[in-house]
């Protein structure tokens, strides 16, 4: 999946505010359809922490997507800033 530019890391920084985080959620939405799939997450997961992290993340994208339906949606959002702290290495600022 071309992706490529929207790795985490491209502006050199691990901190970011809520809006940033959003603002980068928006960029792995790569068919465009307004929200995040499990596939699109584990992307992301693979371009900043490579195929070991992929691997170990599996399990984490799962529990972000805690109705099960595939897709991260805004009752889920609160999970995703949980998981891109933990295995992103990402600190996400709430306000
Ligand atoms: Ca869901």
């Amino acid at each position: 999946m071309a992706i490529g530019n929207c790795n985490i890391y491209s502006h050199g920084k691990r901190e970011m505010t809520i809006n940033e985080f959003k603002r980068w959620l928006k960029k792995l939405d790569a068919d465009k359809d307004g929200r995040i799939s499990r596939e699109e997450l584990a992307d992301a997961v693979r371009v900043t922490g490579g195929w070991f992290a992929r691997l170990k993340a599996k399990r984490g994208v799962r529990s972000v997507d805690s109705n099960g339906n595939g897709y991260i949606d805004e009752s889920e959002f609160k999970n995703l800033v949980e998981f891109a702290e933990k295995h992103l290495g990402v600190r996400i600022f709430q306000f």
